[in-house]
């Protein structure tokens, strides 16, 4: 009897640790799949979404180098951010998988850094100020190549 109570409590306690469905994107959500190359490319550069919209990047890195030497990550910043200062100092934060905790307050979004084949996804809300966001993959010399975009958000 004390075991049938305590299963009876084990499968409450699981079902109510169980994660919600899968990040129930509202009706007026929009998903964006990105792949990212050897190439130092990603295939968009250019998002747009409506303020308060909820978005959801999936990031798929196809190429086949290494991790160590060709990883990519995407990092949205916030409005204001000076996308060149923020790629800077991610050069010098390998030990932070070049996501430099000191500017994470910059930072709208992000999907950390990804080896050959991998995926990574984020979901977030769009701000409710319109206007234009950067994105960036900060593996070194990544956004010096190239790898950018933006957000805009109308
Ligand atoms: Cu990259």
């Amino acid at each position: 009897m004390e075991n049938r109570h305590l299963s009876a409590f084990l499968l409450f306690a699981l079902a109510a640790a169980a994660p919600l469905p899968a990040a129930a994107a509202p009706d007026n959500g929009k998903t964006i799949v990105i792949t990212a190359s050897d190439m130092l490319k990603f295939s968009v550069t250019q998002i747009e979404v409506q303020r308060g919209q909820t978005v959801r990047i999936q990031l798929k890195n196809i190429g086949t180098m290494p991790k160590d030497v060709m990883g990519h990550n995407w990092i949205l910043l916030k409005a204001g951010s000076d996308v060149t200062a923020y790629a800077t100092t991610a050069l010098s934060a390998k030990g932070e998988a070049y996501q430099p905790k000191s500017l994470a307050d910059q930072v709208l979004a992000s999907i950390p850094l990804l080896g050959p084949g991998q995926t990574g996804e984020v979901t977030f809300v769009a701000p409710d100020t319109p206007g234009s966001y950067s994105f960036l993959c900060t593996f070194p010399g990544h956004f010096q190549a190239g790898m950018r975009g933006e957000l805009r958000v109308k």
